[in-house]
């Protein structure tokens, strides 16, 4: 699908400030591609799609989740989960993009998930470090994305639990489960 077309889809679905962050992570999941040797094109569209649903109403969500027998345990862990998995259903069903690895970058972009893809790992940390964005800590992993992929990733899962802990939300299990497996191969590669 073309850029174009591609981004014309999604505004109708996105606010204004939801579009120029999408924008931000098109950009930035383009650069990182670029950087780590990932398919461009694949990034591009991922990206462009990955907050697809983030403005479906709650119920819609949640329903889609048990009609379409998507892992119901993501209804147990806050609302701001719903838009990833169902984003993915949807843009196959709604947009007709099939590629399944774009698929599954749009699925895990909010929690990730252990043994991520080379894409996966693009447009989670491009919805994390796009220039848009503004939380604390967001310098060091943009600093960290210069140099190593997954030491990037580790230092936003790290924020994003600790954000999560602090104000007593649950951390869906594949968040954690993420940050385990990606320190422990951090290790065994003798590179921490
Ligand atoms: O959709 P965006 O705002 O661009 O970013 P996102 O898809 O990363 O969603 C961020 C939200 O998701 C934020 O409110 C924190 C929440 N979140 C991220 N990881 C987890 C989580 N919420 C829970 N409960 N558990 C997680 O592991
Ligand atoms: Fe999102
Ligand atoms: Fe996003």
């Amino acid at each position: 699908m073309e850029r174009s077309v591609a981004l014309e889809t999604v505004k109708e679905h996105l606010t204004e400030h939801r579009y120029e962050h999408t924008i931000g992570v098109m950009e930035t999941a383009i650069q990182l591609a670029e950087k780590y040797g990932a398919n461009v094109a694949q990034a591009e569209l991922a990206a462009i799609f990955h907050d697809y649903a983030k403005f479906r109403p709650k119920d819609e969500m949640k329903s889609i989740i048990l009609k379409e027998h998507l892992r119901q345990d993501y209804l147990q862990y806050g609302d701001e989960l719903l838009h990833a998995p169902v984003g993915a259903h949807l843009v196959k069903g709604e947009v007709g993009i099939k590629d399944e690895e774009v698929l599954q970058a749009i699925c895990y972009h909010t929690t990730g998930r252990p043994n991520m893809s080379l894409l996966e790992k693009i447009i989670y940390l491009a919805d994390y470090i796009e220039p848009g964005r503004s939380f604390k800590g967001v310098d060091q992993v943009r600093e960290l994305a210069q140099n190593s992929l997954d030491e990037a990733i580790i230092q936003s899962l790290i924020n994003t639990i600790n954000f999560l802990m602090k104000k007593k939300q649950p951390v869906f299990p594949d968040t954690l489960a993420t940050y385990n497996q990606m320190v422990r191969d951090l290790k065994k590669e003798g590179r921490s």
